[in-house]
């Protein structure tokens, strides 16, 4: 019996009036994967329901931030309580200052940091921060590697390695783009071949410690030991954009689970529980520089909301009351990694699977997916015809083959064997 999808799509007709696309980022439009982009009304725990009233196992978990789950009662009670006490002053509040303690306790390496209302916003400022900084110009980020849509870092590789970036959006000038080099994820030369051509004109270089943006993609074996060696070597910042990773992978992110020391940190997503949060820190003689104590300007009406404050921070606590969670999560994602690869192998299916903790990520294909060349071999076709057959059979993955998916403490045993059958299933039907 295929799903209703009626109110969804009238909703979507009427959005696409008033909203580009129907939609507020891009993604959600489900272009990807084709079908209709069913419009959410409701999640609870793992589930999530659409406007005609289908049911859905959730693994987007708003692309990262729900690790608890939806409406988990311990951050809604927080955000109910906050709400009563009005909605945003313009001011400082007890509520920020506990949890910038909160993510300075988490991440040692982070002695001040600045809250703001998005991933962009954190990384933009990181950047701002490490040019003036450094004084140089020019910043490496990676292919593959998405950190929210700044100018500077809306960027793709030029001809060859180590060539200046041109822009990887319209609107993006050649004048900006030039200052940033796109270079392969997980490849060393590529970085030192950078520095030698840009010797002391890098300020900083901004990577996924594990990405997720290009599907999920773990660092190879010393990758990012040799960009914190070559950073160092070259007085260039490191920059870890753990927006995703930040409280994901781990209590204290990729930093803790990988055992390196950046320089500058952007977090967002779990430290915001649903909410709009982000946020960029690191040592006080960098942080210090930024507005009202030193020259970097940032700033932002709705920075430390007290309600997004309130959301994060009860997420935070339940993660340190209950560290025992990443036990779980490693252990029942890989499960449901493992068996849904099985699926796909028995069904004789090409797959090949990524995981870090509880994102991951099922590429069509059967090669090793290590960046974006590798990763862009996948045949986002079936990943679309499977994407579709798991939705009809009530599975909501993220609609794109090129997203991590992410498994929620909310999940349980019979979840992933309802979501092994359901794949089972698909991959017949491809
Ligand atoms: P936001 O501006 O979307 O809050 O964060 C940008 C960002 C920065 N850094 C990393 C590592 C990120 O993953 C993101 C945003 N992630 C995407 C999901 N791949 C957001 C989903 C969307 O664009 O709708």
């Amino acid at each position: 019996m295929p799903r209703k999808t009626e109110l969804s799509r009238k909703l979507q007709q009427r959005a696409e009036k008033v909203i580009p696309g129907g939609v507020d980022s891009p993604v959600r439009a489900f272009r990807a994967v084709g079908g209709d982009p069913p419009w959410i009304v409701r999640g609870n725990g793992t589930l999530l329901w659409d406007a005609d009233g289908n049911q859905y196992l959730d693994y987007v978990g708003s692309w990262g931030p729900l690790i608890l789950g939806h409406a988990h009662p311990e951050v809604t009670r927080a955000i109910e309580a906050a709400a009563r006490s009005g909605a945003s002053f313009g001011a400082s509040t007890p509520l920020e200052l506990e949890l910038a303690e909160a993510v300075v306790a988490a991440f040692p390496v982070i002695e001040k940091l600045r809250f703001v209302s998005s991933g962009t916003e954190a990384t933009m400022s990181a950047i701002r921060l490490a040019r003036a900084h450094t004084s140089r110009k020019y910043i490496v980020k990676f292919e593959g590697c998405y950190h929210g849509h700044a100018d500077s870092l809306l960027v793709k590789a030029g001809s060859g390695v180590a060539t200046l970036g041109i822009p990887g959006s319209a609107g993006v000038l050649d004048e900006l783009a030039q200052f940033t080099l796109a270079l392969p994820y997980n490849n060393v030369a590529a970085v030192e071949q950078a520095f030698a051509k840009f010797k002391d004109q890098i300020a900083c270089v901004i990577v996924e410690p594990v990405v997720g943006n290009m599907g999920c993609v773990p660092p190879v074996a010393g990758y990012l030991e040799a960009l914190r060696a070559i950073t160092k070597n070259a007085g260039a910042l490191l920059i870890l954009d753990e927006v995703m990773t930040g409280f994901r992978v781990a209590f204290g992110g990729a930093q803790q689970l990988y055992g390196i020391t950046p320089d500058l940190t952007t977090l967002g997503k779990i430290i915001g529980g649903g909410l709009p949060v982000g946020a960029y820190g690191g040592r006080a003689e960098i942080m210090d520089k930024v507005a009202p104590l030193g020259p970097v300007y940032q700033a932002g009406t709705l920075s430390g909301n007290p309600l997004a404050m309130a959301a994060g921070l009860a997420t935070l606590k339940h993660l340190r009351a209950h560290p025992e969670i990443y036990t779980r999560l490693e252990s029942l994602a890989g499960v449901l990694v493992e068996k849904v690869s099985a699926a796909a192998e028995a069904a004789g299916v090409k797959l090949t699977a990524n995981r870090v903790g509880s994102m991951f990520t099922w590429f069509f294909q059967s090669g090793k997916v290590s960046d974006w060349d590798s990763a862009a071999k996948s045949d986002t076709a079936a990943f679309g015809k499977w994407h579709r057959a798991m939705l009809e059979r009530g599975v909501y993955l993220p609609p794109s083959q090129y997203e991590a998916a992410f498994l929620s403490n909310a999940h349980t045993e019979d979840d992933v064997r309802e979501t092994v059958e359901a794949a089972r299933e698909s991959f017949k039907s491809l």
